[in-house]
């Protein structure tokens, strides 16, 4: 076995000394020599590195140093994404600060990446909760806040009961709450909001121009939502059809179903509600709404939900009729949504259709509809009927000309929503960004002045959300009181903290000024850099972090701050690294330590059934995840990193196998062994034995290969090249010189530590890192020796090698000097000779 523990510790030290990966904004590279390649950083756990970290990190760690040994200038950091609740949650259960704990984790995550030997320049490294970084934070909030894109509202937000703070909508999943999975309900608290809808036209239309995976621009596009549709004013009317006055505007996508159009429905949250009620429906009205206010927004839509309502007692006109149509109540229409009310046109819209049965309302087709709209709505395409001015049309033909009639009688014109909301962006909790702002009684809010930040968070003693909808600072009374900056009154700080993906929404721009005291980044260096030209992570970033970040940078670009309008120009989602577990016939899965394994199958240890191998997800509870340390220390950095790159193609998910690292391991084992045969001097381009000459067919290729391979990050392609060329060399007893350098250079950025190694053993003082990629003649790939099939009478007889292009008398010459030809032709007569270059000789004979 090498050595891999010495030599691995032996040039991370060497690395680390000579600074060997510090990046500097180098004129003498032109702008199409630099690249800026970046990870997601981690958010530093109490559980430390998992498997699927270094995954991504090896994936930009080989391509940075193929891009340098290319003649590039590379930037590749790496931080700490440091607030955050676990942090916190430790700290209520311990009462250790949330610093303490951070920085103790901080520095265990970092010795474990640096066990794996990236390239990164570490003297750009950066952790969010750091004063000196989040005063920056705290001032591209303040800029916000001057452009009017933060403001402050009561309004009723997402509420996690169990982490007492408030959500934004993006971490809510299906009702639960993204981190701890307690349902969300809805409380009404001041909070801090960001106007990102100001940005959804630009957040959807610059997706065009990223190199993004299609799934994740789909889902950005998602939601944000863009709906193209109309908003019609209908007058509101007693039960005598007599008109009060007021108007209730809806928005819709189908205008041109109008003349279905046969009750309205407003939200229980509509502003307009206590006008709208009678005063002999005011009481149901009033319970309905107290019950609505209980629900989810996701139980309101559910589709499988019974639809519950009540009518408000007033009624509406329908603008194309005149007929009266009742305005209802029902939660399944939302407030944050259009003008949160509705015209209903059952016939033709599921849920509509299902309040009507219910509440025995009239449904009126009027699209051409193939099934009994009485009995189930029709919500496919269809030509008008029913319609009067719109009979016989299609749908887009009947929506402009609806939009035509709408707009002439001055009650609906066009109009575009976006299901993006706006961004609630204070949390009650205390680790995290304090909101530079300040509230007087005389002037207002106002902002605290740039030069005093950073706005430090205090240290307190208890960090226990008060659930009352303030944060644990607003117990800190020496630190809330303070002096207004404008009318130097006493006045009161802003006590909510900025959510965890506030760091992760500029990070990239301080790893290249990180230092910088004067700004957030020097804009001569921003320039120099941006915007990043890789980025790789996870998936489940696609609408958090990744369309919050890009808010942030178009506001920035907007302040004339940075100098590209978007900031990841390509993303690579890696797949999950997943684990195997064992599962029973009723389906549930069985932890790894309660099976016993005998002749190839699985028992459970309990009960004796037989269980099946399946896929899962690594988790602590099935005792399945694999331990980055463990696996280092057995087999080697070097070969984790090559594992992780060889399972299969980055973007899918695959199954962890420590039986593939072992494999790995004896591949490195090899190269190890070979490096010890003796070294020729041989000129590989002049001509070589036969033997040798294939030998350089495979080289050649294999620089080939990993050349495009690694160029296109299809790693695990090029190392299976690798592996071709090492089984071919090991049949020699000594290697060309030249030959094996080369190899040792294209297999540096997958193994550094090992070829460090083999590269000082071949006689060079200098890190491969700063040696060219290797090249060869591409002529040498090609085949120069062609088998050609020898057949009599259309029956293969024998088979001889003949250089590329030779002629097709030499071809018959050749075929007839071979036993086959000699066996079948011998003493019959040759009655026609078949000559097809480069494949076979056919010789029909009598
Ligand atoms: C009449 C109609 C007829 C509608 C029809 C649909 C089909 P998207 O495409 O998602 O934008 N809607 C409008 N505001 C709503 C709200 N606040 N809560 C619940 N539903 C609301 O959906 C737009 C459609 O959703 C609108 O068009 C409206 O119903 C409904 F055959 O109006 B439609
Ligand atoms: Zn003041």
């Amino acid at each position: 076995m090498y050595p891999f523990e010495n030599i691995e510790t032996k040039w991370q030290k060497y690395w680390e000394e000579n600074k060997t990966f510090k990046t500097f904004e180098d004129p003498a590279f032109p702008k199409e020599k630099r690249r800026y390649v970046l990870d997601m950083f981690p958010y530093p756990s109490g559980a430390g590195l998992h498997v699927g970290h270094p995954e991504g990190y090896t994936a930009t760690d080989i391509y940075s140093r193929f891009l340098r040994m290319n003649g590039y200038n590379v930037l590749h950091p790496m931080g700490y994404d440091a607030f955050g609740l676990p942090a916190e949650n430790y700290a209520i259960k311990t009462g250790t600060h949330p610093a303490e704990t951070t920085f103790k984790n901080i520095e265990n995550f970092s010795k474990q990446i640096k066990a794996l030997g990236f390239s990164y320049d570490w003297d750009r490294e950066i952790k969010t909760c750091t004063p000196d970084y989040y005063r920056w934070t705290q001032w591209i909030f303040l800029q916000l806040y001057k452009k009017g894109l933060a403001y402050e509202a009561q309004t009723p937000i997402n509420w996690c009961p169990s982490c007492m703070t408030g959500l934004a909508n993006e971490e809510v999943k299906e009702g639960h709450c993204d981190r701890c999975g307690s349902q969300v309900t809805h409380k009404v608290i001041r909070q801090w909001i960001l106007k990102i809808t100001a940005y959804a036209e630009r957040l959807l239309a610059d997706l065009e121009e990223l190199d993004w995976p299609e799934s994740v621009k789909a889902m950005q596009r998602n939601w944000i939502g863009k709906s193209t549709g109309a908003e019609v004013d209908f007058a509101v009317a007693g039960k005598d059809g007599k008109q009060t006055g007021d108007k209730l505007t809806v928005y819709t996508t189908r205008c041109d179903t109008l003349f279905g159009a046969t009750y309205m429905v407003i939200s229980p949250e509509h502003p307009m509600i206590e006008k709208l009620t009678s005063v002999e429906q005011k009481e149901k009205v009033e319970a309905y709404r107290e019950e609505a206010a209980k629900k989810s927004d996701l139980e309101r839509t559910d589709l499988a939900k019974t639809k519950t309502g009540v009518f408000s007692g007033t009624y509406a006109i329908n603008p194309v009729n005149n007929k009266l149509i009742p305005i209802w109540v029902a939660d399944y229409v939302l407030i944050s949504y259009g003008t949160g009310a509705i015209m209903a046109v059952p016939a033709h819209d599921s849920r509509d259709w299902e309040f009507a049965k219910k509440f025995d309302l009239p449904i009126i087709e009027v699209l051409k509809s193939e099934v009994d709209v009485q009995e189930q709505p029709w919500t496919e395409d269809g030509i008008h009927v029913n319609s009067e001015f719109l009979d016989g049309l299609n749908k887009k033909d009947a929506i402009e000309k609806m939009l035509d009639f709408l707009e002439e009688k001055k009650i609906g014109k066009k109009a575009v929503n976006y299901k993006l909301r706006d961004w609630v962006f204070s949390r009650q909790r205390y680790w995290g960004e304090p909101i530079p702002l300040i509230h007087c009684e005389n002037c207002g809010t106002v902002p605290i002045p740039e030069d005093e930040l950073p706005l430090e968070l205090p240290a307190v003693k208890t960090y226990q959300p008060t659930g009352t909808g303030e944060s644990p600072l607003a117990g800190i009374d020496s630190w809330v009181n303070c002096t207004c900056p404008k009318c130097k009154k006493p006045a009161k700080r802003e006590t909510n903290t900025m959510p965890q993906w506030a760091g992760s929404c500029w990070y990239y721009l301080r790893y290249i000024d990180p230092n910088q005291e004067k700004s957030f980044c020097d804009p001569k260096k921003e320039s120099y850099w941006m915007p990043v030209d890789l980025y790789v992570g996870g998936a489940e970033h696609a609408v958090l972090h990744l369309l919050y970040a890009r808010f942030w940078h178009k506001v920035l670009y907007d302040c004339g701050l940075v100098s590209t309008k978007e900031p990841f120009k390509r993303l690579i989602n890696q797949g999950m690294i997943t684990s195997f577990a064992f599962q029973r016939k009723s389906k549930s899965l069985v932890a790894v330590d309660a099976v016993i394994e005998k002749d190839g199958k699985y028992y459970a240890k309990d009960d004796g059934e037989e269980l099946e191998r399946v896929i899962a997800k690594m988790s602590k509870s099935l005792k399945n995840v694999v331990n980055p340390d463990e696996m280092i220390k057995n087999y080697g950095a070097d070969s984790v990193r090559m594992y992780e790159m060889f399972m299969g193609p980055l973007t899918v998910s695959k199954p962890w196998n420590t039986q593939g690292l072992v494999g790995i391991n004896r591949f490195l084992d090899k190269i190890w062994t070979l490096s010890e045969k003796p070294m020729t001097q041989i000129d590989i381009t002049g001509k070589l034995d036969d033997n040798l000459a294939d030998l350089r067919k495979t080289y050649a290729k294999t620089v080939q290969k990993v050349t495009d391979d690694t160029a296109n990050l299809d790693f695990n392609v090029a190392i299976s090249q690798m592996m071709i060329f090492i089984n071919e060399a090991s049949k020699f007893d000594s290697l060309p010189k030249a030959m094996w350098e080369g190899f040792v250079l294209l297999l540096s950025p997958y193994a550094p530590h090992l070829c460090e190694e083999l590269w000082q053993k071949l006689g060079h003082n200098q890190s491969t890192s700063k040696e060219k990629w290797p090249e060869f003649d591409s002529k040498f790939c090609v085949e120069d020796t062609k088998e050609i099939v020898v057949s009599v009478n259309g029956k293969v007889r024998d088979k001889f090698k003949v250089a590329v292009g030779a002629s097709k008398d030499e071809l018959e010459k050749l075929a007839k000097q071979t036993e086959g030809f000699k066996k079948f032709c011998d003493g019959k007569t040759i009655v026609k000779i078949i000559v097809v270059p480069e494949k076979l000789v056919n010789i029909v004979v009598k």
